[in-house]
């Protein structure tokens, strides 16, 4: 992600024209309560950024978990990209080599390129997001570092033993998560951003710390992007090529039930 500030109780994030018309929205919208309130522009220097409320202040050690929402985390046009003119990326081919030497085809050695697409793609089947329609991206334990094997999963057993390990196992903790994700799941239906908004690549960002609270936010909007004045979005559908359907419901459904298991082990 972007390059985020801390500046007084609120965090600075490089402006992303996408990413500030949806906030513009959001703060008029259902979903308020569950974004991080948005205090507008300021700009420092030669760079504009976006002022958010700071999710972590007042929190002592916050614990943190970063859930990629939906069943893909490429825009439709990154597609279209890659066909039309494709740019190859040494970069992600590199990336994906790190982590699995035989996962580029001989002609993606050959290059020694990918393109975006076909790396976001790549990680996209080798997580559960394809499938269960999230994943975990990290997790922020209380000493500060960051866990990021939990990018392999794929089954929802395993997201359950993730979230028992990121909870410890704290019932009020793991229902408290439970109930707002109740209250998101109600927001959504009656949100006309959502109806009209094909989400990519934003996160759900779960925090708690010693007391009992618990919160989960909606994040990142860079890649959130209105449709057609005619079209509505489901959401809780598979994608296929020209739907613009994300499958956020599905992620979200997927949680839910997870939580729901790690509450009853
Ligand atoms: C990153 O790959 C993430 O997918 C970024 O998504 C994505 O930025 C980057 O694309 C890509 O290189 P790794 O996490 O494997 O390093 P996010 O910011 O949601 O984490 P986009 O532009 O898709 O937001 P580039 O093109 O920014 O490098
Ligand atoms: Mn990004």
């Amino acid at each position: 992600g972007s390059l985020q500030l801390s500046d007084g109780g609120e965090v600075l994030k490089l402006y992303s024209e996408v990413e500030a018309n949806c906030l513009d929205c959001l703060m008029r919208d259902p979903l308020r309560p569950f974004v991080p309130q948005y205090h507008g522009l300021v700009t420092k220097g030669e760079l504009c950024y976006i002022r958010l409320e700071d999710l972590l202040s007042g929190l002592r050690k916050p614990v943190i978990m970063d859930c990629k929402m939906g069943v893909r985390t490429y825009q439709e046009e990154e597609l279209v990209k890659a066909r039309t003119n494709a740019t190859l990326r040494s970069d992600m081919y590199q990336k994906m080599v790190k982590i699995d030497p035989s996962a580029p085809s001989a002609e993606e050695h050959e290059q020694g390129g990918v393109t975006k697409s076909r790396y976001l793609q790549w990680k996209d089947t080798t997580s559960s997001t394809a499938t269960l329609g999230f994943r975990i991206e990290g997790i922020m334990t209380e000493d500060g570092s960051v866990q990021r094997d939990f990018r392999k999963i794929m089954t929802l057993a395993q997201v359950t033993e993730a979230l028992l390990f990121f909870t410890r196992r704290q019932r009020e903790i793991l229902e408290a998560y439970h109930s707002r994700l109740l209250a998101l799941s109600d927001a959504l239906k009656n949100s006309l951003f959502f109806r009209t908004h094909e989400v990519i690549g934003s996160s759900l960002l779960f925090v708690h710390d010693h007391s009992s609270r618990a919160n989960v936010w909606m994040i990142d909007f860079a890649k959130t992007t209105p449709v057609s004045d005619a079209s509505r979005l489901r959401h809780n559908v598979p994608w296929a090529e020209g739907s613009r359907e994300d499958g956020y419901l599905i992620g979200l459904t997927s949680l839910i039930t997870s939580l729901s298991q790690a509450i009853s082990v």
